[in-house]
């Protein structure tokens, strides 16, 4: 089949994530409710905010933030694992980052599979984390064993999702009709099955060692466990949960309030009580919950150095983690640490902390013939020749992410699992090496810096 006939991975991945959206509004109807918090808030910031409305129509932003939404899904099993890759990769999607979880008391491991142009992520930012349940963390021998037996009898996959990414990797894409038909089987992959795959004693063996691994490997797939839209203000909408009976955890996680957002902040609500019928009996399980993020600027290794320590000054100063009793102190805390953060993108670009876009002005276009214009970048930005706005980050923060698991963890024991991060033996699951999204971001920042030198025919910048 000639390649014109393709649908485009990015329009697939669009699809598929409109798809995602709608069956988890039919499953979690709270889900429903959250979007509707964020597009009021969202359109209130717009109104009232024409500076953040303007750097969101500089950067494209605006026309992707109504689809903005990332999932999260758990898999037991390295086949499955990466398995999930190549499913992902029909629609444009691939690994990036590493992120150890162990650490923080969770057994788990994880990537997120996203576009990696920017192009590509204006057309859809869909992302997921992906987690894989890493057995090997539990001394419980016996345990272990049932729940590899369980893992390795599970089809996560439907036979003609399976046979879909196959030809699309034969033929190199898929047409339209088969676009179609993969986004409704790849779907199955990611639904919600009330029925178990164990009894409901095997379920609370494996919820006593770790309710994380009851939820991974007592289901016969990976359900989307939250799928979390964008908003513009993320302190709005923690206040304005509460009110349509959706309530929040304690704090937000990341960054605090700035006048320029850096980085991911996140704030989440609590999973689900949901009925589940066991191969014996009925019970229930909490598999799913709701969370919402607001994104700002992707910071360069040395804007990432300051955030992280200014983070784990903020913890040290607490002397515990973030919880309902001291939420206030820690975001006073918080607030006071990160001071010594530049609240300015100009600051924050002349030292370097964080990644940027650049746009050739109407100025710029206008005297691109002149001899005595600007030629270097500084000159260009002074003049009013470039325009620059911040890069958003496209990623997830480890520390953030290990608080959202464990709030929709419940509180029982946090078990240890001491540092275990280890990037091969995920990479080696995976069947892929994960890709570096500081290079992502500088390779992203330099075709804006090209484009530019283009623009205004400047030979580079
Ligand atoms: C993933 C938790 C992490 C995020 O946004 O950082 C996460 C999970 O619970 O499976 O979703
Ligand atoms: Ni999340």
């Amino acid at each position: 089949m000639p390649a014109h006939d393709f649908v485009s991975p990015d329009s697939i991945r669009a699809q598929f994530s409109a798809a995602m959206s709608l069956m988890y509004k039919q499953e979690v109807p709270l889900y429903g409710t959250l979007l509707e918090l964020v597009s009021e808030i969202n359109q209130q910031v717009m109104a009232e905010q024409p500076k953040v409305a303007e750097a969101l129509r500089w950067t494209g932003e605006i026309e992707r933030l109504d689809q903005e939404r990332h999932g999260a899904i758990r898999v037991g099993t390295a086949e499955e694992l990466a398995t999930i890759a190549r499913l992902f990769a029909v629609m444009g999607m691939a690994p990036v980052g590493y992120y150890d979880l162990s650490s923080a008391g969770v057994p788990v491991h994880s990537t997120a599979f996203r576009a990696v142009h920017e192009q590509s992520l204006h057309v859809s930012p869909f992302r997921v984390f992906t987690s894989l349940l890493r057995l090997e963390l539990i001394d419980n021998l016996p345990l272990r064993e049932l729940a590899q037996g369980i893992l390795a009898k599970r089809k996560i996959f439907t036979a003609r999702a399976l046979e879909l990414i196959a030809q699309s990797e034969h033929d190199g894409g898929l047409n339209k009709a088969d676009a179609d038909e993969f986004v409704r089987e790849a779907l199955h992959t990611f639904r919600w099955h009330q029925d178990a795959t164990v009894t409901a004693e095997q379920y609370q063996q494996l919820h006593d060692q770790h309710r994380l691994i009851a939820d991974v490997v007592a289901f016969k797939g990976p359900h989307i466990n939250h799928l979390t839209p964008r908003t513009l203000d993320i302190d709005a909408i923690q206040v304005g949960m509460p009110a349509k009976g959706i309530p929040p955890k304690a704090v937000v996680e990341g960054p605090p309030t700035r006048r320029h957002p850096i980085l991911l902040r996140q704030t989440s609500f609590k999973a689900l009580q949901e009925q589940v019928a066991f191969s014996d009996h009925q019970g229930s399980h909490t598999a799913r919950f709701g969370e919402i993020e607001q994104r700002g600027a992707a910071l360069t290794p040395k804007g990432r150095q300051l955030y992280d320590k200014l983070l784990d000054a903020t913890r040290a100063a607490l002397g515990g983690a973030p919880a309902e009793a001291n939420a206030e102190r820690y975001r006073a805390l918080l607030q006071e640490s990160f001071a010594a953060f530049p609240d300015d993108l100009a600051q924050m670009r002349e030292q370097g902390l964080a990644y940027f876009r650049y746009f050739a002005t109407e100025k710029g276009m206008a005297q691109r013939e002149q001899q005595d214009r600007p030629t270097t970048l500084e000159g260009l930005i002074a003049a009013g020749h470039v325009h620059f706005e911040a890069l958003v980050y496209e990623d997830f923060l480890p520390v953030s992410a290990a608080g959202i698991f464990q709030s929709n963890l419940g509180d029982e024991g946090q078990a240890e699992y001491g540092s275990n991060a280890n990037r091969e033996a995920f990479e080696a699951a995976l069947g892929l090496q994960v890709q570096d999204e500081l290079a992502l971001y500088a390779q992203s920042e330099r075709r804006s810096l090209q484009a530019c030198a283009q623009a205004l025919n400047l030979g580079s910048m």
